[in-house]
């Protein structure tokens, strides 16, 4: 069965795929709309249910449940796990529980979908990639998610790599840029803390760019060099979160940000590309500026997802007189996924990613294969993560991947 673009059939044959989910805030509302809608569009050889959705708060999770269409809830994830109605965990809490609840999820026999990074350490991420391969052994799967490998414009870029009409890559450029931590006012929250979060834009958002740069060019990196900056060292705790970032309480209770803001760094791809990142949420009007350029010795390509139903492609076989970046509306039945949604042209948005993320992920476990990205291809991030922060502390000596 192909996953890209085969459309629903009738379902009720099919073996259910109970999901249990733990944390129902931004990624946990954005799983439990993938979960529904997968089915819907795609036909899937199983039928994903909402089964159980835990967290800690019960009237928030029974809230939340009622809300997101889950039938039942748990107010411990260790429960969750142990329940003989669930097959599969879908972990969208902070990075500090990624690696207690996957190991233990798949040492309960559960396939476990993770939100990235996949952990918070190499050691943790190492962990849980053992885990996966001892599951694996059982017919039991574990996958990432980096969910932007899934928008179509950007698995056409890889297609197009595939194909060789990017020829030999030479550089990788990519940036990750954001703005909602801006104002200094925006208050203290998870992401702000390296004790959950593991890092700041660095692993938040750097390693969307990291997944999104091997994915495509097909290249893994092999060295980095970085700088990591932290602007705003304090802010206010409590307030009103607005979106991801608002006006923190103006009481003067303030609490120290133990992350990096911004991280720059340069890599060396296997095979002699070379690539330069930045992600940052300081970057003033940049909302959700996820860019990726890649420069080969045939032709050149350039995504940015405020843009996200486009790829621009330059073709270096054209003739010098007609050459020029051209803009490929990703939008037509014959580009990844989209011939699913909607009439040719009508274009899709950031969920979809969580869609399409589900549908592959489905296929995988029904086929008995590997789910991409694996928690192996995950803990490679995680190093390259690593690495980047070694190189940072030690100001800017070339660290090996
Ligand atoms: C915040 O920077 C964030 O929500 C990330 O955590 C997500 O992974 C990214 O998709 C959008 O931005």
């Amino acid at each position: 069965m192909s996953g890209e673009n085969a459309g629903p059939a009738a379902s009720a044959s099919k073996p259910a795929l109970r999901v249990g989910m733990v944390g129902y805030s931004f990624m946990g509302a954005m799983h439990s709309h993938a979960w529904r809608t997968a089915p819907r569009f795609f036909d899937l050889p199983m039928r994903p249910e909402l089964a159980v959705l835990a967290g800690r708060n019960k009237s928030a999770v029974e809230t939340a449940a009622e809300k997101m269409g889950w039938r039942d809830t748990e107010t411990d994830w260790r429960a969750l796990v142990e329940r003989d109605d669930v097959d599969l965990i879908d972990i969208c809490t902070p990075g500090d529980t990624h690696a207690e609840i996957a190991i233990a999820a798949l040492a309960a026999g559960k396939h476990v979908l993770c939100e990235k990074p996949l952990a918070n350490s190499v050691e943790e991420a190492g962990h849980m990639a053992a885990a996966a391969k001892a599951a694996e052994a059982k017919g039991v799967f574990a996958m990432c998610g980096f969910s932007y490998r899934r928008t179509p414009a950007l698995t056409l870029a890889r297609r197009l790599v595939q194909q060789g009409r990017i020829g030999t890559i030479r550089h990788i450029r990519a940036q990750y840029l954001q703005d909602w931590l801006s104002s200094e006012s925006a208050p203290l929250t998870w992401r702000l803390d390296k004790s959950k979060s593991g890092s700041g834009a660095l692993g938040d958002i750097g390693a969307h760019s990291i997944d999104a740069a091997q994915y495509v060019s097909g290249l893994p990196i092999v060295s980095v060099s970085g700088l990591l900056q932290t602007f705003v060292h304090e802010r206010p705790v409590g307030g009103t979160l607005v979106g991801l970032g608002g006006a923190g309480a103006s009481d003067g209770a303030k609490g120290p940000v133990t992350v990096d803001d911004a991280a720059i760094f340069t890599t060396r791809f296997d095979g002699g590309a070379v690539g330069v990142f930045e992600a940052t949420r300081f970057a003033l009007g940049r909302k959700n500026s996820m860019r990726l350029e890649i420069n080969g010795s045939l032709g050149s390509l350039a995504f940015d997802f405020e843009n996200m139903n486009s790829l621009e492609f330059y073709d270096g076989a054209e003739p010098p007189e007609t050459a020029g970046f051209r803009t490929i509306n990703v939008t037509e039945p014959e580009h990844p996924y989209t011939g699913n949604w909607w009439p040719a042209g009508h274009g899709l948005g950031y969920e979809h990613g969580f869609t399409h993320q589900v549908v592959d992920l489905v296929n995988a476990i029904s086929a008995g294969s590997t789910p991409s990205p694996s928690f192996a291809e995950a803990l490679q991030v995680q190093k390259i993560l690593h690495a980047v922060e070694q190189s940072a502390e030690a100001e800017s000596v070339w660290q090996h991947v």
